[in-house]
């Protein structure tokens, strides 16, 4: 897949005892609730075009193991799309459970800096449904429900892990999550050139043009962005966020398509598109 049909939007459902809420810059302490129903959030992000749902299990995250497994599989049945799911997953037991309730993708954080034996396991094994949380203050990474700061750069961790065969990422600034203020494009496009992984940018998010800046940086690796707060604050709309999505995807379709052509009068770009053989990302 290239660049341009890699990149998603990532509605987030982020759960906490039975509730959808979002944390202000990951703080427990600063939970606003969104709805006591979160299939019920994750339909109406699926009527609105959502094609992937990113849930994030919170109490689970801090806890260190799942708490919410079935709520995430209630979603997944219920609404049909691809979840990328995280927040506990520390065990094969876990990701397994995951997988069998039909999630996509796992997000694996605090286990790749705790338990670097298992996650170069199931690296090897899931490679493709394994995304690597790279959630950082300051460039360095945080675990545990982020409660944990570590000296850890994420730059550092990342090769590491795409080393060991991961694809993507996901990067949260974790000053701007659930903030509203811009997202740090830079900061995702950077830390996916220096890792070699594909980067899905989290926090910040509040107007299109946010999501516009960042699918800017999609040949630099950025390959979707994670929208929280502002989709239920209605700063942003996700209808007229996926539809200026598709329709961008499908003009820069045909700009690829043309690119693929041998002297089709577009040399140079190529080579700029991940700077790697034939530039495609699968
Ligand atoms: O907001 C938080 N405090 C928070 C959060 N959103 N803490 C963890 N997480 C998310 C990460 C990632 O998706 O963004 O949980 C996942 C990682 O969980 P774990 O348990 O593997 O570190």
């Amino acid at each position: 897949m290239r660049a341009t049909e890699e990149f998603a939007l990532y509605p987030a459902i982020d759960l906490s005892e039975g509730r959808a809420v979002r944390l202000r810059h990951g703080d427990y302490g600063q939970m606003t609730v969104y709805g006591d129903d979160p299939v019920a959030v994750a339909r109406r992000w699926r009527d609105e075009g959502a094609g992937w749902l990113h849930v994030v299990d919170l109490d689970g995250a801090k806890e260190g193991r799942p708490v919410h497994l079935d709520l995430v599989g209630d979603m997944v049945r219920e609404t049909g799309l691809s979840v990328q799911a995280g927040g506990g997953i520390r065990d094969g037991a876990t990701l397994e459970a995951l997988f069998a309730r039909g999630v996509a993708r796992c997000v694996v954080g605090t286990a790749a800096l705790e338990n670097p034996r298992w996650v170069q396991h199931i690296l090897a094994e899931y490679r493709e449904r394994i995304v690597v949380g790279l959630d950082a203050r300051d460039g360095k990474v945080a675990v545990r429900g982020w409660l944990q700061k570590t000296g850890v750069p994420a730059v550092e961790l990342g090769r590491q892990l795409k080393d060991w065969g991961a694809r993507r990422a996901l990067f949260t600034d974790i000053r701007r999550d659930g903030a509203m203020a811009g997202p740090n494009g830079e900061g995702a496009a950077a830390l996916a050139e220096e890792t070699g992984l594909l980067v899905i940018a989290s926090g910040g998010v509040r107007h299109l043009k946010d999501i516009r800046n960042l699918y800017a940086l999609r040949r630099r690796r950025v390959a979707g962005a994670v929208v929280g707060r502002a989709l239920y604050t209605g700063d942003l709309s996700l209808k007229e966020a996926v539809a200026w999505l598709q329709s961008r995807q499908e003009g820069d379709k045909a700009e690829d398509a043309m690119e693929d052509v041998p002297d089709s009068g577009a040399p140079g770009r190529r080579a700029v598109r991940y700077g790697g053989e034939g530039g495609r990302v699968c």
